[in-house]
């Protein structure tokens, strides 16, 4: 019986594996945006709510980063941002920019922490290994109140004074846009709604938000 030749690549199929995988790699070049307006029944618009989208198709594997810093400041006695929107496992700095102590905490599931407290000009770090909400707050000062949102998704964004959201290059086909407010009046302040990017141009997408005041007097939303 005669050995079964080793199996050689000659060059056409070289150079035929070489362009297949280059495409494989290549970012797709068809993509469209979402262009959400968020109000409450009354027309009123919806800042700082979170939106994003998660494509039905193939997930982006390499690591999230958004554009903005990943800091919840403690400045004039309140959290600076309001809402912050981080990726899954980001490090998130708290600097004090107070002349004051504050001692930040978190209950929530995805991230229950503690910060001793600590002073002006010094900060720290706390890292969020998983999705979800979490709700700050300081054992100082009550009306102290803001959140963050460890997304699993390069499509996010906060909404802004307009209740204006809009996120480019999204890839084109079924997703689902989720959006959230720590105050709307939906289990777990979201809601989703299935949509279709299209291959090129805005998909424009308005909803409404209907939100209880904020627990304290709170400004920011
Ligand atoms: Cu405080």
């Amino acid at each position: 019986m005669r050995p079964i030749p080793p199996l050689r690549v000659t060059p056409p199929v070289a150079l035929c594996v070489a362009l297949c995988v280059a495409a494989g790699l290549t970012v797709p070049t068809r993509a469209g945006e979402l262009a959400l307006t968020l109000e409450t029944p009354a027309g009123k618009p919806v800042a700082n709510a979170v939106v994003m989208v998660h494509s039905q198709g193939a997930q982006p594997r390499a690591s999230i980063r958004f554009p903005w810093a990943y800091v919840m400041a403690q400045k004039d006695t309140q959290f600076d941002p309001f809402v912050l929107i981080v990726p899954v496992g980001a490090d998130v700095s708290f600097p004090n920019r107070d002349p004051i102590r504050h001692h930040v905490f978190s209950f929530s599931p995805a991230k229950p922490f503690e910060l001793k407290l600590y002073s002006r000009d010094e900060t720290r770090v706390v890292s969020f290994p998983k999705a979800g909400v979490v709700s700050l707050g300081c054992n100082i000062h009550d009306n102290m109140t803001a959140f963050i949102r460890v997304v699993d998704t390069p499509y996010a964004v906060k909404s802004n004074a307009a209740g204006q959201a809009v996120i480019r290059d999204l890839p084109a086909g079924a997703a689902t846009v989720t959006v959230w407010h720590p105050f709307m009046k939906v289990r777990g302040g979201e809601q989703s709604r299935d949509v279709v990017v299209p291959a090129s141009g805005a998909l424009a997408l308005a909803m409404v938000a209907d939100l209880r005041p904020p627990p304290l007097r709170r400004g920011g939303y």
